[in-house]
């Protein structure tokens, strides 16, 4: 073995991802989620998309200020979602997981097929192109969906907003947001391997336990049993 390298194997981390329509309270649990995970020893990477990375960062000003809808339409936009992502997932996303960092992603490729794949009505063979490009076999280990009641969600997003502007997306229509409740709910039913349907029309410390016991139920026991004999 060349001088000053180890054989030291590092586990690789696990990898998951919240979602959920507007307001529900992803980025609040998040962060929670992180301090959860910190406190058991767990190194983590909070991120999220669109950005994520300084390039992804730079798109996702584009984005949310609505320009690819403007000018080329949905699949303009699920274009420039997948090129933030391209470059998220391969110089931060998969670098941290190869490190053994447990990351935690504010939205992910589900946001794509809830937002652009039901409401911008882009076609699945778009999507599934896209998806096969940017993320390949990268699966999160787990998806926490977080569901409220379409109202709720909107006002706890104009709340935190205050006397800013609506987004692209916030400004969209209650029937939008409620069929973009529909299509979370439904890869919730259609993934139940990997998906968790989180009640989040709740206080935030509720939530936050449903969000604990769903990662040590699926992820952390065995985790926690090696943080424990080692
Ligand atoms: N998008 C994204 C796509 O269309 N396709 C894609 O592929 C991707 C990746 C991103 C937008 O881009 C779209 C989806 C989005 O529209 P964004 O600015 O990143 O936009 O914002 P969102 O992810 O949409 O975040 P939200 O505005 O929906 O908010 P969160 O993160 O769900 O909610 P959070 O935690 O900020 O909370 C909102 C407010 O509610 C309060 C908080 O304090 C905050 O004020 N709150 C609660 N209040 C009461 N009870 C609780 N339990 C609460 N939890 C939070």
């Amino acid at each position: 073995m060349a001088k000053g390298t180890s054989n030291r194997t590092v586990t690789r981390g696990r990898f998951i991802t919240f979602e959920g329509g507007e307001g529900a309270g992803k980025s609040t649990q998040i962060k929670l989620l992180a301090e959860r995970l910190n406190a058991a020893r767990i190194r983590t990477l909070l991120t999220r998309e669109p950005g994520g990375s300084p390039g992804a960062e730079i798109m996702r000003h584009m984005i949310l200020s609505g320009i690819g809808a403007l000018i080329g339409g949905p699949e303009a936009e699920t274009l420039l979602f997948a090129a933030a992502r391209d470059d998220h997932v391969h110089t931060v996303i998969e670098p941290a997981l190869a490190q053994g960092f447990w990351v935690l992603c504010d939205r992910f490729s589900d946001s794509t097929r809830a937002y652009q794949g039901q409401m911008g009505e882009v076609a699945p063979a778009l999507l599934n192109a896209m998806q096969r490009v940017t993320i390949g076999d990268l699966k999160p280990d787990l998806t926490l969906i977080l569901d409220v009641p379409v109202e709720i969600g909107v006002k706890r997003a104009a709340t935190r907003r205050g006397t800013a502007a609506p987004d692209r997306f916030e400004a969209e229509s209650l029937e939008f947001h409620r069929r973009l409740r529909e299509a979370y709910r439904q890869i919730a039913v259609d993934e139940p391997q990997r998906c968790v349907l989180i009640d989040a029309n709740a206080k935030l410390k509720p939530v936050a336990a449903k969000v604990w016991a769903a990662v040590q139920q699926r992820l952390l026991s065995s985790k926690l049993n090696e943080v424990q004999h080692a």
